[in-house]
């Protein structure tokens, strides 16, 4: 996979040398490249926005330099072939958009190359989506939750990390990406515990110990049950009917 970012602080994806990421880049199966913004200005001051038409707060991204850069950046993403595995995909982080989940994430994983269009201030002029969408780009807005944080590059930081594990061959062990919170189950994930067995005179749930497998799988399902409602009410109203069992129902 091919993931680029444009930014106008490239060193604040230097984190993405750390880590899965890091190791996923270093053993060529991720090919990641950070790119400065104002690389594509063209007047002395390096200018990559201006004020606001209509008025109001605040400075907007100008779309001629982001034009510049994006045709530049996306480059051999944006040829592929229809029929092959989906091509660029062009991803706008902007609190106004649509919330990014795990489903995001996978879908996004069997991408050939992902452009991350980094804004600050109060954001990028509205037609560098319209434009690339209007090319046939796959243009995702996308937002990483409800609050405002001071640019796109956190936000990107956060979208790489959730897509880059789900790349084949860059997480150690693949049983850890299917028994997760936020994964098929529709649940948040069980309680987990280690060595020692007794910790600030805390005791580990007994069951653990039983070496009895189906009452450890009855007993994780029913954690998950109990902190999902708690936690997450509307997670447990979002399960299809099919997602409990008669044991699940009782609780
Ligand atoms: Cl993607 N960008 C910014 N600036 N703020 C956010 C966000 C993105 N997602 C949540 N808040």
């Amino acid at each position: 996979m091919r993931i680029d970012v444009v930014t106008i602080f490239p060193d604040y994806l230097a984190a993405l040398d750390l880590s899965l990421v890091g190791k996923a880049r270093r053993r060529g199966l991720l090919d990641l490249r950070v790119h400065d913004l104002r690389e594509w200005t063209t007047d002395r001051h390096r200018t990559v926005d201006d004020t606001p038409f209509g008025g109001g707060a605040g400075m907007v991204m100008r779309p001629d330099v982001w034009g510049r850069a994006l045709d530049e950046v996306l480059g051999d993403g944006a040829d592929a072939e229809p029929d092959e595995a989906p091509g660029a995909t062009l991803i706008l982080p902007t609190p106004s958009g649509e919330v990014f989940t795990q489903r995001h994430a996978e879908e996004l994983a069997s991408a050939e190359q992902l452009v991350f269009a980094c804004g600050r201030y109060e954001g990028i002029d509205a037609r560098v989506a319209e434009h690339y969408r209007s090319t046939g780009l796959d243009v995702r807005e996308l937002s990483i939750g409800d609050y405002v944080l001071n640019g796109g590059e956190v936000a990107a930081l956060v979208m790489i990390e959730a897509i880059g594990r789900l790349v084949p061959g860059m997480v150690g062990n693949p049983e850890s990406l299917v028994e997760e919170s936020h994964g098929a189950a529709g649940l948040l994930e069980y309680p987990v515990y280690t060595k020692p067995p007794r910790w600030q005179d805390l005791e580990i749930p007994e069951v653990l110990l039983s070496g009895h497998h189906a009452r450890i799988e009855r007993w994780r399902r029913d954690q998950a049950l109990r902190r999902t409602a708690a936690r997450r009410p509307e997670m447990i109203a979002a399960l299809d009917g099919e997602a409990l069992d008669k044991h699940d129902a009782a609780l």
